[in-house]
């Protein structure tokens, strides 16, 4: 057992659908354990330090003017290998290429507008966890 955690943002394309909770009851059903949730809207300078990496790509204006325009329901989920089983349950980067039993397959658009985000390394998963979830919020919501 690889006991993990990995980071979940349902994305403001998903939200403004209706698909939140379609999308937290697949993550259930895949079992996977939500253990924090939230919803809040990105600002565009709190988008552009999450999505860092990507700062000297083509899409990268695009990508932060999306994730900032309208609200996103961020997650916690925990499990066994959580963050492999999170990214095939989501599917692959661009949703019209992903099978119909994904997320993004089931309520993902396009390349960008892909309804979920998720860690693509347990190192990348306590970077993002820390970005939305203070230690100390974390602390009093877990004990
Ligand atoms: P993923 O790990 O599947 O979320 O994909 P990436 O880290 O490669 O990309 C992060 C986000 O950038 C994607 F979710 C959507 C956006 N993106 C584009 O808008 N266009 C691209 O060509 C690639 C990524």
């Amino acid at each position: 057992m690889t006991m993990q955690r990995t980071f979940s943002i349902i994305k403001p394309d998903a939200f403004a659908k209706g698909a939140i909770g379609d999308i937290l009851r697949m993550i259930e059903a895949s079992g996977l354990k939500i253990i924090a949730t939230k919803t809040l809207r990105m600002t565009k300078s709190q988008a552009e330090g999450f999505y860092a990496v990507h700062k000297e790509r083509s899409f990268f204006g695009e990508l932060v003017t999306f994730m900032s325009s309208g609200p996103v329901v961020v997650s916690v989920l925990e499990g066994d290998n959580a963050v492999l089983r999170y990214r095939d349950l989501m599917g692959p980067t661009d949703s019209t290429k992903a099978a119909p039993n994904t997320i993004r397959g089931t309520h993902g658009t396009n390349i960008e507008r892909n309804a979920v985000h998720g860690s693509d390394s347990p190192e990348n998963a306590v970077i993002e966890i820390n970005y939305f979830f203070p230690e100390s919020e974390l602390r009093a919501l877990l004990g």
